[in-house]
């Protein structure tokens, strides 16, 4: 490996020794692993090939991967290697990772789910693609001035991307907007403008090397890039036309997160990427197997969420259009192809486009709407549904402005509509797609998410991961669940003391962090109590801040007890249209800065938010946490797997019984959760039957004493109106039911104390969720979509 680096240093760098830079010697050891990943990677395709088998694809707008270096290292068994012979030329492998930039081509949850699956499907031996887009410039960088969320580009090709690989030669043409002719009994689609998307590959590697799976990713350039004879006669900017145009469908990653971005581009980004990779897929099918009758046989496509659902028109158009299959035939065809996953069931996610819009952008593809659904009316008909029903299945909105249903054309294309945690299944049953469920009732199934066990806890967590190896062997590398090993060893005083070192030194080391990039001194022996994840409402980051300021007013009026000192730690980032979620942001500081130059908290309570929160970010935090907050209202975060990877971490859950932490609590145990709140049939019960938040304010005087402070400008002087309308937001409707829950969140925290206080019981509850937990790998998971979906081994 010594002799490797510095070859590639020389050679591709471009570098002698003496004169390579720490980037440089970054780039040469980054590319000396890719050689490694290679051979395994045409090896894996070429069995894939010589096999004939199933392919899986898995459609994404998004792929939050973060860095690959370490995943790569780990996965080939080559850390210690490379870490030597980088110390034999004076360098520090854990400084050099820092040097690699994020991947962040996405926005949260879903997008990290995508990166895990991609990373499990190469494990599992499966042969995979993930298709998506290089969005030039991925989730925003966040600056935090003067409280305020700042979004600045994210640049993460700025130094080029070792990674990945240009493939030219896989190139297709899509088409926008034009006319639809028809001529001797066919249809042929002339679209007005045309793009040319080219892919661009990066390896997967799965554990021990199991297999190199491709993340093929769509870049977009003009047919004709630069116009010479527009150059010629002097329009310079004119000439460069369309492929600034082509540039743009690639060029950002929308930052919402649960909200639709309803903008022409965004649908011309969903259209661009899934008739590049629908395309992709038929050319690869009748390459190898010649009809593409076969394609169910051969291929499963998952679309993850309805971002990529245009794909179920686009495999018709192309089954019907170019290859003559008749409706009947492309529609069994497409249906037995595609499945799709939901994983938001708030209302206002939902996408819905308008009608003249999709009709403009795409006038064949609204053709083959109406034919599927005319069809589904039809069985809806027959099945012998009401109006109201029949109105809800349709793939048309008629209420109002009409508007494509991009949720009810993935569930009515595909075979499979799953959930991503049981009770979110069970809620897609009875609430948003109630109909189409009692039409196709055996079409909608669960399967509960799960994260990758190598990075979230074999890379992120060495220390850890170390202690767990000498307690129960090395089994649990290979099959998470054998963490369960881990139950007879939580009474035992001496390895929970020696999970309590690590821990404690993964909070050094997050202190150390947070030290550097902000400046703030942090007591590690405090509580560490951690909220990261996007800014939302329905995460109720607010009901933490809430609570925060009572247990502040608590701590000066009774400094005398016993309090357990802990540090509040936030993170996340703000849809820069989210003008709450930017407020909540700004409110944290506030408080902390107030909080944290209080001498009278004496440093019981320090709160702290961490800026530009991402996955690099997430892989420091999450090994350091004691507290996990999970607290969204019941019903609406559809999983969570953040909830999962703090557990993995032994740090225990303050949550609600809402998407995965009731599947987490049902495993770790009662006793080693601490649940609050309502359920989400109690939520629904309330709003239903009329919700009085002001009551409750005006009834307990720790939340009246926190809000009105709040409101009142306390943590704002300098604009004592800031927090006025956020504050009587939770007087007047309280949508997301801060108030209900605010008592039992207390009570819970407090109860949370108490345990902290009790170091063994602590101890011991945090060995109960490592040793529970491993249920919630993303092995297990991709193994139920490949049993139970996909049909393949
Ligand atoms: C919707 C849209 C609408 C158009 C603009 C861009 C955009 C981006 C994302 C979304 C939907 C996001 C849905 C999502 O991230 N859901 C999360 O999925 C996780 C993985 O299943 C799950 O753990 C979280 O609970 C869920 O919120």
């Amino acid at each position: 490996m010594k002799a490797l680096i510095v070859d590639v240093l020389r050679h591709r760098v471009g570098k002698d020794e003496r004169a390579a830079k720490p980037h440089d010697w970054f780039q040469a050891a980054v590319l000396s692993v890719r050689d490694k990943i290679i051979d395994q990677w045409f090896a894996s395709t070429r069995r894939t090939y010589d096999e004939g088998g199933k392919r899986v694809y898995y459609l994404s707008m998004e792929f939050l991967i973060g860095r690959l270096m370490r995943d790569a290292m780990s996965n080939l068994g080559l850390t210690r290697d490379v870490e030597n012979a980088l110390r034999d030329h004076g360098f520090d492998l854990a400084q050099l990772e820092d040097l690699e930039p994020d991947a962040a081509l996405g926005n949260g949850g879903l997008g990290r789910l995508a990166a895990c699956f991609m990373e499990s499907l190469a494990t599992l031996d499966i042969p995979a693609y993930g298709y998506g887009i290089r969005y030039v410039n991925g989730m925003f960088r966040q600056r935090v001035d003067d409280g305020w969320q700042v979004e600045l580009p994210e640049t993460w090709l700025a130094h080029g991307n070792p990674w990945e690989f240009d493939r030219r030669e896989s190139a297709y043409r899509v088409g926008f907007g034009g006319e639809v002719l028809e001529a001797n009994g066919g249809v042929t689609w002339r679209p007005a403008e045309q793009v040319e998307a080219s892919a661009v590959d990066t390896p997967v590697v799965g554990w021990r090397g199991a297999r190199v799976n491709t993340l093929r990713l769509w870049t977009a350039s003009a047919l004709d890039p630069l116009r010479l004879d527009a150059f010629n006669a002097g329009d310079h900017a004119g000439a460069l036309a369309e492929q600034v145009k082509a540039d743009s469908l690639v060029r950002v990653l929308y930052p919402a997160d649960n909200t639709p971005a309803g903008q022409e581009l965004r649908l011309r980004q969903e259209f661009f990427f899934s008739s590049a990779s629908i395309q992709d897929i038929l050319r690869r099918h009748v390459q190898y197997h010649g009809d593409v009758r076969s394609l169910p046989e051969k291929a499963a496509i998952q679309l993850n969420d309805t971002h990529p659902s245009v794909a179920v028109a686009e495999l018709m158009r192309l089954l019907i259009d170019v290859y003559g299959l008749e409706f009947d035939e492309a529609w069994d065809v497409t249906k037995a192809t595609i499945a799709y996953t939901n994983h938001t069931l708030l209302p206002e996610a939902l996408e819905s486009w308008p009608l003249p819009l999709f009709e403009r952008l795409l006038p064949r593809h609204m053709q083959i709407v109406y034919a599927i659904n005319s069809r589904v009316l039809r069985e809806a008909g027959r099945a012998g549904m009401s109006g109201e029903q029949i109105a809800a299945i349709s793939l048309i909105d008629e209420g109002g402005e009409r508007r494509v249903r991009m949720a009810n054309l993935a569930f009515v294309g595909a075979h499979s509509v799953n959930g991503v945690a049981a009770l979110h299944t069970e809620l897609m049953k009875s609430t948003v797609f109630s109909d189409l469920h009692a039409l196709y009732p055996t079409r909608i199934n669960n399967k509960t998410n799960g994260v990758t066990p190598r990075r979230w806890l074999q890379q992120c967590n060495p220390g850890l991961t170390k202690v767990i190896r000498e307690g129960i062997g090395d089994a649990f590398l290979d099959d998470a669940e054998k963490l369960t090993d881990l139950n007879a060893l939580a009474g035992d005083a001496q390895f929970g003391e020696r999970l309590a070192e690590v821990k404690r030194a993964n909070k050094v080391a997050l202190a150390a962090h947070l030290k550097q990039v902000m400046g703030i001194r942090l007591n590690p022996d405090a509580l560490f109590d951690v909220q990261i994840k996007r800014i939302h409402e329905y995460k109720r980051q607010l009901l933490n801040l809430v609570e925060t300021v009572a247990l502040y007013d608590q701590i000066r009026s009774h400094p005398e007890r016993d309090w357990v000192p802990r540090v509040k730690i936030l993170g996340g980032k703000a849809a820069p249209s989210y003008h709450n979620a930017k407020l909540i942001i700004k409110l944290t500081n506030d408080i902390a800065r107030r909080i944290n130059s209080d001498p009278s908290v004496g440093g019981l309570l320090k709160v702290v938010f961490v800026p530009n929160y991402n996955v690099s970010f997430a892989e420091k935090i999450i090994p350091a946490a004691d507290l996990s907050e999970q607290i969204s209202t019941a019903g609406m975060e559809a999983s969570g797997t953040g909830n999962m990877k703090f557990a993995l971490n032994g740090a225990l859950t303050i949550g609600t019984l809402d998407g995965a932490n009731i599947e987490i609590k049902d495993r770790v145990g009662d006793d080693n959760i601490v649940i609050f709140g309502l359920t989400a049939d109690e939520v629904n019960e309330k709003r239903a039957n009329g919700y009085n938040p002001r009551e409750i304010i005006e009834g307990n005087r720790e939340l009246r004493q926190a809000v009105n402070a709040i409101a009142s400008g306390v943590f704002s002087p300098d604009d004592p109106d800031r927090y006025k309308g956020l504050m009587g937001g939770l007087y007047d409707h309280d949508w997301f039911m801060l108030c209900a829950d605010f008592d039992s969140y207390t009570q819970g925290q407090r109860k949370v104390d108490a345990i902290w206080q009790d170091e063994a019981l602590w101890r011991k509850s945090a060995i109960h969720n490592i040793a529970n937990v491993g249920w919630f790998s993303s092995d297990r998971t991709i193994g139920e979509y490949a049993r139970e979906i996909w049909g393949v081994k």
